[in-house]
């Protein structure tokens, strides 16, 4: 195998959000990566329209944009990287993938996933729960910010913490120089819809480290 790289820059604040029109006002204030990730959302032509819509803002603003989970729509529109789980990673035609010339990112949770994941030698490997998540319940213990270290000195690509992180802990994560990428769903919300204030003050204290 041997997924794109994503470009040199750290992949930096790395929101994932469920609506294509979340997109504009967090690359508005300068974020270069972000995921949709509508999950049972949406259906059909309601679904494809979205993630349309997604590509077409996030090439606009030339961000790197990933797809979760739907790696064929994700194929026949050229999306830049695909996001999956260990699950789907099992179940999706990878190869496919790597031969639109599409990045590919993992999730994993344990060394033991990562072994997995590292087989494919994707764009970037997802590591979490850091913390507790705050929008989606997991069966995984919490990683914590000390064998994020020791769990990244085995990997020789780009890794994005994820989980539980927001402003009141996120210095802690990026302290440890280990993520290329700190992914979040829920704090750069204000009552489910984007804070450009609060998206601008991760950005900040993300960049101090
Ligand atoms: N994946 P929040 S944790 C979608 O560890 C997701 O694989 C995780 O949401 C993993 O920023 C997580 O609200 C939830 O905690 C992240």
């Amino acid at each position: 195998m041997k997924f794109p790289k994503c470009d040199e820059t750290p992949l930096g604040i790395y929101p994932i959000v469920d609506r294509a029109y979340k997109l504009k006002p967090l690359y508005e204030v300068g974020i270069t990566t972000a995921q949709l990730r509508t999950k049972d959302a949406f259906q059909g032509k309601e679904l494809e329209d979205e993630i349309i819509e997604a590509i077409k803002i996030s090439e606009a603003y030339n961000a790197r944009f990933f797809l979760n989970d739907f790696w064929e729509l994700g194929i026949k529109h050229k999306v830049y990287g695909i996001h999956l789980g260990q699950e789907d990673i099992q179940d999706a035609d990878v190869q496919a993938i790597l031969d639109a010339g599409i990045r590919l990112g993992i999730s994993t949770h344990t060394p033991k996933e990562i072994d997995i994941a590292l087989e494919f030698e994707p764009s970037y490997l997802a590591i979490g729960p850091i913390y507790v998540p705050i929008s989606k319940k997991l069966v995984y213990d919490t990683v914590g910010t000390e064998d994020l270290i020791s769990w990244s000195l085995n990997v020789d690509y780009p890794i994005v913490a994820i989980g539980g992180i927001t402003i009141e802990n996120i210095a802690d994560v990026a302290k440890t120089k280990a993520a290329s990428g700190i992914a979040m769903i829920s704090d750069i919300l204000e009552k489910n819809e984007v804070s450009k204030e609060r998206t601008l003050a991760l950005i900040d204290i993300f960049n101090k480290y």
